[in-house]
């Protein structure tokens, strides 16, 4: 199934110029970047995006810490997208991400683990909303695009 969902690549991921390295491995694994914007997230912002999390005793140091500097937010789309970013990106604490992902290969802190994608279907509407514009995501086919 045709998806969409949200992906940004955390401060210490800018900080750490590791921009292109992380963006690769999602165009290689054939993923289609449809929307992407650099932004610094607001206190506020970034309240809506973790408010499952408020109250969790890594809340407030989490907060501090995705409004420390810019981040670089996108819509990634493909087959299955939600859950094929979540295998790429790898398991939240990087002591069990697997070599090979995003986190087992750039990340030694869960705080600092790089990157943020959407953990379902709903929560990609939800959080895509909270940054794009429907016309800020585009629409167009990649010349081999049937080859994936
Ligand atoms: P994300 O939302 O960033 O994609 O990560 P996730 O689904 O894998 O993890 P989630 O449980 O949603 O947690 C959100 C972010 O909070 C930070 N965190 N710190 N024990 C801790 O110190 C702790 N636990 C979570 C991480 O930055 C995690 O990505
Ligand atoms: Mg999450």
């Amino acid at each position: 199934m045709r998806e969409k969902t949200f992906v940004y690549l955390k401060p210490n991921t800018i900080q750490r110029q590791l921009v292109g390295e992380v963006l690769r491995r999602f165009e290689r694994r054939g993923l289609k970047i449809v929307a992407m914007k650099m932004l610094w997230l607001s206190r506020k912002q970034a309240e809506e995006l973790y408010k499952e999390h408020r109250g969790k005793d890594f809340y407030e140091p989490l907060i501090k810490f995705v409004t420390s500097s810019p981040i670089i937010a996108m819509v990634l789309e493909g087959d299955h997208a939600v859950k094929l970013v979540r295998h790429t990106i790898g398991s939240t604490d990087p002591m069990e991400a697997s070599g090979g992902t995003i986190r087992g290969d750039f990340a030694i802190s869960v705080r600092k683990n790089i990157v943020h994608a959407s953990d379902s279907l709903e929560s990609a509407k939800r959080e895509i909303a909270l940054f794009f514009d429907e016309s800020e995501i585009f629409d167009y086919q990649l010349p081999l695009e049937e080859h994936f």
